[in-house]
């Protein structure tokens, strides 16, 4: 058994990146897909579904990584319609599953997916790549939205598109009254709904850190280090309870090793995202190639520590740096991440020749 390497894409239409580019990079299995035109809380239809199936398998690819399946406000914040949307989320699984789908990736951090203060930030070499400087981190959210939207070259981050927005003081009024332990315990509750419907359908639920892994706008972050990974992995003390391992949001906290988490946790990772991050002493930090030595994230060690530990589930390589020009959606290009996932196969293989050698 081996490591699954895998590659995300946004779909027919949507993205810059076809499956044909996709094949021609060797050692690709599984197309990470979702259906992006869903809003949190509906149900993903077997048609749509399907649909979506008889794009990528005739290339010879599975479909066995869905990222993400979004969860409902409702169901993070505990109140309103959180169990029909429960029930809404179970009716996808279900769906999911009668198309082989094996993992699903989600997060449960409130309002914002990732945040970053800038998408185009110009490194040495002349590529760009996204930066957080925390200094630009403002206290309003809103001002914080109107900067991001004056200089991202006119593409927004998830989350922060403009009709979203719109609605931001509503959301963070829903919000208030969550507090960090609130939300832990909705977080549970939402799990141990999920629970039996992944033993029934063999899917399982592979939550994503927090990015950044520290509360920000006083929005609570709760998967941000060993602490927290251990604490989610014991409130929910199931097989399908798992991680989506991102060695890249762990990494923005110097202090998180990654790759001892890797080994402490390997057998409830279920999906791998592996990038790299240099870190300033201020606490900015700026994402880099994946080579080892172009960031502090130990990436070499990250990966022995998930050969060491017999891993054979999915990874893939996170977002990446815009290089030779490439104009596509922001960190998810083509050419960067082809370079990643051979890299990533590359120590892999070689660790792997080494065993069979011994
Ligand atoms: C991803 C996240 O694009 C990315 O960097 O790592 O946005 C991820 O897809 C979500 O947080 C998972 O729900
Ligand atoms: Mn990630």
């Amino acid at each position: 058994m081996s490591v699954k390497m895998s590659f995300r894409w946004f779909g027919e239409g949507n993205d810059t990146v076809s499956l044909r580019d996709i094949r021609q990079i060797p050692g690709i299995e599984t197309i990470v897909w979702a259906l992006h035109h869903k809003m949190p809380g509906e149900v993903w239809e077997k048609d749509e579904i399907c649909a979506v199936r008889d794009q990528i398998v005739p290339f010879g690819f599975n479909m066995d990584v869905v990222e993400s399946v979004n969860v409902h406000d409702d169901i993070k914040t505990g109140s309103g319609s959180r169990d029909l949307y429960i029930d809404h989320y179970i009716q996808t699984i279900r769906n999911l599953a009668e198309f082989g789908v094996r993992v699903i990736c989600y997060n449960f951090m409130p309002v914002f997916d990732w945040t970053r203060t800038e998408l185009y930030h110009p490194l040495e070499d002349g590529s760009t790549a996204f930066f957080y400087e925390k200094s630009r981190i403002l206290d309003d959210p809103k001002k914080m939205a109107a900067y991001i939207l004056r200089n991202q070259n006119g593409m927004t981050l998830p989350g922060w598109e403009p009709e979203r927005i719109a609605g931001l003081d509503e959301l963070f009024e829903k919000y208030r009254p969550v507090t960090k332990e609130k939300l832990w315990g909705n977080l549970q509750y939402f799990l141990e709904k999920l629970m039996p419907v992944c033993h029934e359908t063999g899917i399982r639920m592979a939550i994503h850190q927090d990015d950044p892994p520290w509360d920000i706008f006083g929005l609570p972050h709760l998967l941000t280090d060993e602490a927290s990974v251990s604490r989610f992995l014991q409130m929910v003390d199931d097989p399908c309870n798992s991680l989506t391992l991102c060695a890249g949001t762990l990494s923005a906290n110097p202090e998180n090793d990654v790759a001892d988490m890797v080994r402490r946790h390997s057998d409830r990772i279920a999906f791998a995202h592996i990038r790299n991050v240099r870190h300033y002493a201020n606490g900015d930090f700026s994402e880099a190639s994946v080579r080892d030595q172009c960031g502090e994230t130990g990436i070499l060690r990250i990966m022995k520590a998930l050969y060491d530990s017999g891993y054979d589930g999915y990874i893939r390589p996170d977002h990446g740096r815009q290089i030779w020009g490439e104009q596509s959606r922001p960190g998810y290009g083509l050419y960067d991440r082809a370079l990643s996932a051979m890299y990533l196969l590359g120590v892999w293989d070689t660790l792997e020749s080494e065993r069979n050698t011994d």
